[in-house]
């Protein structure tokens, strides 16, 4: 299958991909369903059970894509093989595994540079792509508005760029004589082709952007404020957002069903009206070309007020999801914005009781039959509408645990370095307040900018440095 002539060596990954401008394809052929091997090394970061964890989600995600996994080799590693990532006496067993279920492609967990897929290519006789390349594949498969198409394509052109192969012919336009030097190669003209591309893209997504910001702005003036439902693909973020407001947006039994951001009111139950913005999912090892390319539709994180993380709770290692989505909101910037944790799905969980117990404070429903969601919101405008207790603490050294709990359930004012530890002023719901009570040393209660005066006592407070 892994012809190697020059013509095709050129576009390194066959496919039939017809919607996406015409000019993108796709890393998996959909016209007939490719067969696939899957590849996993565990490095001595890991364990075998997580790999195992990993390939079963790569399958999944391979589902998705449109193509069948017919076969899996693992193997244990101390790191990787610059050349070929996996040992070279491995790539003969993934070869003849790959020859004896007559696969078409083989999909590594790992993401390969550009030149270990090209050894990767020859050596195995067919193509490898990478993890990145099926979610890749599958969001240009989902993108469907003029935004999220021009983010997929980008994050393409970008995934694909260091991976274009030299090819010897000459390019018809470039050569001749006059111009330079003996004319450009067919690869250098489709560089400066993507290189063009990828400006274009990037110029009309910053127009997205700021267009985005003033609609943000004038929201604000409202004075409504902004909740997102953010979490792992398919916990049933969707599924939230129409239970909770009649929203009507697309929910699906597969991965990365929504790629654009939809926004209603909710009306909270004491009365205040919030924006709530479904956004979409992410995945252990997300691209980071997707990210990036994704920035003006996670601006709406960011910006928000309260993240409500959706967890599925029914799902192999919850736990896991919760981490992958909190690294992606640390790229994004988004780490700093109140985070309240929603076990969805307990209508098939076994023990949600065990997952709520290792996340105080957070809450389990079923997004599908309704279960819990009265809670929900009332937590929800509790979270917002006691966010005004101002508090001083001081942390200690070393107690880095604290300060990411502080920026995860508060709103850090300002922070300063004491002979005893980070002193950080903030302001807290009476939640975050009672687990974090024992570093406190001064707190008020003073209402949030354009909030009416919700409690107003005034406490006055523990003992530490009084
Ligand atoms: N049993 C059960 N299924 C649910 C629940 N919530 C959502 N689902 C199902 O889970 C699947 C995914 O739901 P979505 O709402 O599309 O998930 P999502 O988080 O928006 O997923 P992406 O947009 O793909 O990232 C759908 O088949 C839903 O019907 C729930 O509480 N219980
Ligand atoms: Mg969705």
């Amino acid at each position: 299958m892994g012809s190697s002539d020059d013509t095709s060596a050129v576009e390194s990954h066959r496919g039939a991909f017809g919607d996406f401008g015409g000019e993108e394809r796709a890393f998996i052929d959909r016209t007939f369903r490719e067969r696939i091997v899957l590849v996993g090394v565990t490095l001595p970061s890991g364990s075998p059970e997580e790999t195992d964890a990993a390939l079963d989600e790569l399958t999944a995600l391979v589902d998705t894509a449109g193509a069948d996994v017919v076969a899996r080799v693992v193997q244990r590693r101390d790191a990787p093989d610059p050349a070929t990532f996996i040992g070279k006496g491995k790539t003969t067993e993934v070869r003849s595994e790959s020859d004896s279920h007559d696969a078409d492609t083989v999909v590594f967990d790992d993401e390969l540079s550009p030149a270990q897929q090209a050894n990767l290519d020859k050596l195995l006789g067919r193509t490898a792509i990478d993890r990145t390349a099926v979610i890749l594949d599958i969001f240009a498969q989902n993108a469907h508005s003029q935004e999220g198409k021009a983010q997929v394509e980008l994050a393409l052109l970008q995934y694909r760029l260091p991976r274009l192969k030299g090819s010897k012919r000459f390019s018809q336009q470039g050569g001749g004589i006059g111009t330079r030097g003996p004319g450009e190669t067919q690869l250098e003209v489709d560089r400066r082709r993507i290189e063009r591309r990828i400006h274009k893209l990037q110029a009309q997504l910053r127009n997205v952007q700021g267009h985005r910001r003033t609609q943000s702005k004038q929201r604000r003036r409202t004075a409504n404020r902004g909740v997102s439902i953010v979490g792992y693909t398919n916990a049933g973020k969707s599924t939230l957002l129409n239970s909770l407001t009649d929203a009507g947006v697309l929910t699906e039994n597969r991965l990365f069903a929504t790629l654009e951001a939809a926004t209603r009111q909710l009306q909270l139950p004491g009365g205040e009206k919030v924006f709530l913005t479904d956004t979409v999912g992410f995945v252990k090892k997300l691209p980071h070309q997707l990210v990036q390319a994704f920035r003006t539709t996670l601006d709406v994180v960011v910006d928000a007020d309260l993240l409500v993380h959706v967890v599925d709770a029914s799902a192999a290692d919850p736990q896991s999801q919760i981490d992958a989505v909190r690294a992606v909101l640390h790229e994004i910037g988004a780490e700093t914005v109140p985070e309240l944790i929603v076990f969805n799905k307990i209508d098939l969980a076994d023990a949600p009781e065990t997952l709520l117990r290792h996340h105080e404070g957070s809450q389990a429903v079923s997004a599908l039959t309704g279960e819990g969601l009265e809670d929900l919101l009332n937590t929800i405008g509790d979270r917002l509408a006691v966010m005004n207790a101002v508090v001083d603490v001081i942390v200690p050294f070393g107690r880095g645990d604290v300060i990411a709990e502080l920026h995860r359930s508060g709103q850090v004012l300002s922070e300063t370095a004491t002979p005893t530890g980070m002193q950080y002023r903030a302001r807290l719901d009476q939640f975050s307040l009672g687990r974090l009570r024992e570093f406190v040393i001064e707190e008020s209660i003073v209402p949030a900018e354009g909030q009416a005066p919700g409690r107003s006592h005034v406490t006055s407070v523990d003992g530490a440095a009084t």
